[in-house]
Formats: structure tokens, C-alpha cells, sequence
């Protein structure tokens, strides 16, 4: 007979289900994995659209916990590609043996809690059902796509399709007339890779984004070599940079330096690529709006001097915002690509896309005729994936409903009201580069449970001061940063600013990684007060 009882079961095999899976078998707990998905990998076997690798260096974008895995992978790009990531996550699947206890094409329709037994069923979409003191949410933090909200998507005949649901057997581009919408780090990944296929290229702009370029540089094995000596180090030093990556603080103010000393630390960091510039420049760049607007003309700037239309150079620098407003993508050869003469900027922010046709979109007065339209129109991120299905907690009440008027968390980990929930990168973690805090978390998630099982804790459930206390730090240290203005005025999803009808609020803390850390390892040394919720040991009703 099939097994249906877990100690813990945890939803999602990516990164985050991997490192769960792995860090509670070393305490002991019979734990399953699953995932609706045919594959392991998550964010990375769903997203393989055109140009998708990561942003972050691989070096910090892989989990430190593991010398095997370490010292056996073989990383070939500075950045990689998707493809890389996916196979390095099956990678470690198979190298800590993982596989066993994954079961793919299993999609969670339904959890809910049972005070009588004290634990959760889980429902999956065939009727069946699981189980588990535990539940474990490692279903990721942009996992649920969003479409335009342009009328007439069934109407057109050509082929459409959603950037992170990409078919498996890929899109014959090749001389065809491709429009794009939507220029977050998914479309500036599309753009210089899908631009040289295609016959002519639309891409519609309604805000332009601060692109930091890069190159992406193949791993020589040198550099493999000094990487695999240095991991702990490597991590150890992700772990206490804000954004969760292997960079060096800067020191200074962008406000202190005179103008010829700025733009030299401006240039050499634009050089070395990608999040050099966001984080080693100044230290300011993300919590002071002049500085963050000197940031703002120097990529200007740049997008004049690589842009040779300067019609399309001026679309293409954002006005209405300044830099870190958004989250800031990394472009592999983005700008450069408005220099070839079958890319068109359609610039749709003075006149709106109207509808689709049977043949295009309408902007206007104007029918673009295309045959295939990419959506890369982003994701209701944080909480998407959380309230996307029915998760009942105490009393019938549903996660979904909880947080319709505002997130309510402690450490973005567990929520009052559903016992031994715990969730990997919860809305109100932090804002990071992620395998950093995924890691950090499974372990962290590892030793509560050990806690709570070896002190019989009726269960790990956060107190609701805890929640109020973290809803304002989280607030807090989200208004103390340009995110705060800048986010709004550019409808960043990290203000659930991209979501009709979502409450507008920091979906993530943006008080730094290493701030976070420092919370939970404080929650810990004080026996997990703050998760061990006294409404859970209400005395029963007398008969
Ligand atoms: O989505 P987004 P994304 N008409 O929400 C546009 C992570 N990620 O998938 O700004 C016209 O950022 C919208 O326009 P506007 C990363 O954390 C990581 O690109 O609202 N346009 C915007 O341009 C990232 O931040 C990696 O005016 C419409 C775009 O769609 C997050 O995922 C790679 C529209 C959405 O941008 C999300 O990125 C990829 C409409 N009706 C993603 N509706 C790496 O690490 C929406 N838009 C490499």
C-alpha cells in the first residue's frame, strides 16, 4: 500500500524543498517532497524561456552545505544558464540521494489543519491525500504568473505565450514577427537572445527599467578551483551582505566624493558587471533619493553612449523614477540590441496597448501583425503561490483570507493561526540574492523542529505579538530605503504594486539579510518564544 503519513511534508522541489528534504533527514524526520511539477528543480525547470541564467555568480548562487556537491560540480559560466542550474539541482538531488523521497506530478490543491489530531491533510489534485505533523512551503517566491490586463487574449490567432510557462518543446522564432511585453529581468533576459532569431522584434515598453550590464565570463579551472578551497568563506560572507551576495559593503557616501571621484567608482564598478554596481559603488544607493538619482544619470548616460538612435536611447531611460525604484536586472548585451534594425521600441506608456487582435495588438491607432507574442509580465510574487490554494489553518480560517488586507508573519517563517507551518522565503523575508536565506532558513527550520520535538512543543505556530512586532520592523525598514517612494511610483512587485486589488505594502524585508539572520538567531536563543503560541494549549471545552 502507498505510504500516506509523513512526519513532514514539504511542498516544492527546488532549491528550497532540496535543502529541507536533506537538513531533516539529519534529525530524523520521515519527510516527503512534492511538487505538481514532472521535474525537480522548481523555478528552474519551470522558467526556461529564451536567455533565462541566473544574475547572481554561481559561486554564491549554490548551497555551501555539502563539500560532495561542492567539490564534485562542475560550474561553467560566470552566470549560468538555466539549463546549468537545472542540472545542477539534479545534480544534488542524486549526490545526497534525495530522489527517493521526491514525489513529482503531485500538485497540492488543498492543506488543512486538524486541532484534534494535530496535524495537517493535504490534498492533492487527483483526490488523494497525505498526511503530516509538518507542512513545509518551498513553493517559491515568483512562482504565479500574471497575464496583461489587455482585453482579447483568446482572440488572437498567432501563438501566445507567458515567459515563465515556456513549453518544453521551445518556440520555432526564426524569422518570425515576435512582440514582447513586459521588461522586468525576465524580458531583459529575452530581448538580446530572442532579437538575433527573429525576423522583426517589437518590443512594447511601458516603463523602462535601470539595466546594469555584464559579461558573462566562462569558469576556468583556476577559478573552479579557488571557488571549491574558498566556499565557506564565500558564504559566510554572502550571508552578511544585505542583498545576500559575496561583495564588499561600501563605505562611503555617493553625496561625499566630488563629481570626477564619483563617476571614475561609477565606471570601474559598471565595468566589473551586474550587482557590482548596485553594491560596491556607495553605500547610499539605496537609501538616499540624490544618490540614488546620481546612480540614475550615470546609467543614462551609458544608455546614450551605447544607444545609437537617440530617440530610442531617451524611451529607453526611465524619468519618472530613480534607480533602485525597481528590482534592478542584470542585462547580458540588452541595451545593444535597440541597435539592430528589426528591433522596434513601442513605447506604450503615451499610448496604452488596447486590446489583442486576431492578427497583433493595437496600440492606438496602430495594429502591430505578429506571430508569436511573449508575456513577460511578471508574477503576483511573495504571496502568490501561497494563497493560489486553500491553506485552513484553526478554526477553518484560510492563509488567503488572513492576509487579504496585510501580511501578518513572524520572520516570514510561520503564521498565527496554522500551526507547523513553515514557510522558505515567506513573504516578509528578505530581499536577497536567494539560495543565501534558503539555505540559512532549511537549516534554521531543521533546528526548530528538533526544538519543538525534543521539548514536546504542542507545536510551532508564531504568537500574534510577534507578528504585529515584525509587520512594523518590516515596514520599518522598508520606508527607511528609496524602495519605499521610488517602488511605488514604479509599480514594483516588492510593494505589490503589480497586483489589482493587492494591499500595497513590503511583500519583502528590505532591512538586510545579515539584520534578518541576526532575528532569527535571536527567536532561537531564546527557545523560540516567539513561535510557540499560547492559543494553540487552550484548554478544552468541558462536556
Ligand atoms: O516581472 P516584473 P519579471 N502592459 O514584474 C510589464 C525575478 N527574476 O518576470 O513596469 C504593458 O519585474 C511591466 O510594466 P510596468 C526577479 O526578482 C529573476 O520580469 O508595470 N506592460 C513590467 O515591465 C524579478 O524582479 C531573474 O509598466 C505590462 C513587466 O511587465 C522578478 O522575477 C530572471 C503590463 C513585469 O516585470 C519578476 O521579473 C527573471 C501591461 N498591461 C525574473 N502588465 C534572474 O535572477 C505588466 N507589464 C535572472
Amino acid at each position: 500500500m502507498t505510504k500516506t503519513d509523513y512526519d513532514a511534508v514539504v511542498i516544492g522541489a527546488g532549491f528550497s524543498g532540496l535543502a529541507i528534504l536533506h537538513h531533516l533527514r539529519e534529525i530524523g524526520l520521515d519527510t516527503v517532497v512534492v511538487d505538481g511539477a514532472d521535474g525537480i528543480g522548481g523555478t528552474w525547470w519551470i522558467n526556461r524561456y529564451p536567455g533565462v541564467r541566473t544574475d547572481s555568480e554561481f559561486s554564491y548562487y549554490s548551497f555551501s552545505f555539502s563539500k560532495e556537491v561542492r567539490d564534485e560540480w562542475v560550474w561553467t559560466e560566470r552566470y549560468p544558464s538555466g539549463a546549468e542550474v537545472l542540472a545542477y539541482l539534479n545534480f544534488v538531488a542524486d549526490r545526497l540521494d534525495l530522489r527517493k523521497d521526491i514525489l513529482l506530478g503531485r500538485y497540492v490543491t488543498r492543506a488543512e489543519w486538524d486541532d484534534d489530531t494535530s496535524r495537517w491533510t493535504i490534498t492533492f489534485g487527483d483526490g488523494s491525500v497525505f498526511t503530516a505533523k509538518y507542512l513545509v512551503s518551498g513553493m517559491g517566491v515568483l512562482s504565479q504568473p500574471i497575464w496583461p490586463d489587455i482585453p482579447g487574449k483568446d482572440v488572437f490567432q498567432g501563438q501566445l505565450v507567458h515567459a515563465a510557462r515556456w513549453p518544453r518543446e521551445g518556440i520555432d522564432l526564426a524569422g518570425k514577427r515576435v512582440g514582447l511585453i513586459g521588461l522586468g529581468a525576465s524580458g531583459i533576459q529575452i530581448t538580446p537572445v530572442v532579437a538575433p532569431e527573429a525576423g522583426e522584434f517589437y518590443v512594447f515598453q511601458r516603463t523602462p527599467n535601470f539595466i546594469v550590464e555584464t559579461n558573462n565570463d566562462p569558469v576556468t579551472p583556476e577559478h573552479l578551483a579557488e571557488v571549491r578551497a574558498n566556499y565557506d568563506e564565500i558564504f559566510a560572507r554572502a550571508a552578511s551582505h544585505p542583498f545576500g551576495v559575496d561583495m564588499v559593503p561600501a563605505e562611503h557616501s555617493a553625496l561625499e566624493v566630488d563629481p570626477e571621484e564619483r563617476e571614475r567608482i561609477f565606471e570601474s564598478k559598471w565595468n566589473e558587471g551586474g550587482f557590482h554596481f548596485a553594491n560596491e559603488c556607495f553605500n547610499d544607493l539605496a537609501v538616499n533619493h540624490e544618490a540614488s538619482e546620481l546612480a540614475s544619470e550615470f546609467i543614462r548616460k551609458k544608455i546614450r553612449e551605447i544607444v545609437q538612435d537617440p530617440a530610442t536611447a531617451d524611451l529607453l531611460s526611465p524619468k519618472t523614477y530613480s534607480f533602485n525604484g525597481k528590482r534592478v536586472p542584470t542585462g547580458f548585451r540588452y541595451y545593444d540590441t535597440f541597435n539592430l534594425p528589426h528591433v522596434h521600441l513601442i513605447d506604450t506608456a503615451s499610448t496604452p496597448i488596447t486590446e489583442f487582435t486576431e492578427r497583433g495588438l493595437r496600440v492606438g491607432e496602430t495594429e502591430y501583425e505578429l506571430d508569436v507574442i511573449i508575456a513577460a509580465t511578471g508574477f503576483d510574487a511573495m504571496t502568490g503561490t501561497l494563497t493560489g490554494i486553500d491553506i485552513v489553518g484553526r478554526d477553518g480560517v484560510v492563509l488567503r483570507d488572513k492576509w487579504a488586507s496585510g501580511i501578518r508573519s513572524n520572520l516570514g517563517i510561520s503564521v498565527n493561526g496554522f500551526p507547523n507551518l513553515l514557510l522558505s522565503l515567506g513573504p516578509q523575508t528578505p530581499y536577497s540574492n536567494l539560495p543565501v536565506p534558503i539555505q540559512l532558513g532549511a537549516q534554521w527550520m531543521a533546528r526548530a523542529i528538533d526544538f519543538a520535538e525534543k521539548n514536546e512543543l504542542p507545536a510551532l505556530e508564531a504568537t500574534k505579538e510577534s507578528e504585529e512586532w515584525w509587520a512594523q520592523e518590516t515596514d520599518r525598514a522598508g520606508k527607511a530605503t528609496v524602495m519605499y517612494s521610488e517602488g511605488q511610483k514604479a509599480k514594483a512587485w516588492f510593494f505589490g504594486e503589480n497586483v489589482p486589488g493587492k494591499p500595497h505594502e513590503f511583500q519583502v524585508y528590505m532591512g538586510g539579510g545579515q539584520v534578518y539572520q541576526q532575528f532569527c538567531r535571536d527567536a532561537e536563543s531564546e527557545g523560540y518564544r516567539s513561535f510557540r503560541a499560547p492559543e494553540f494549549e487552550r484548554v478544552p471545552e468541558t462536556v
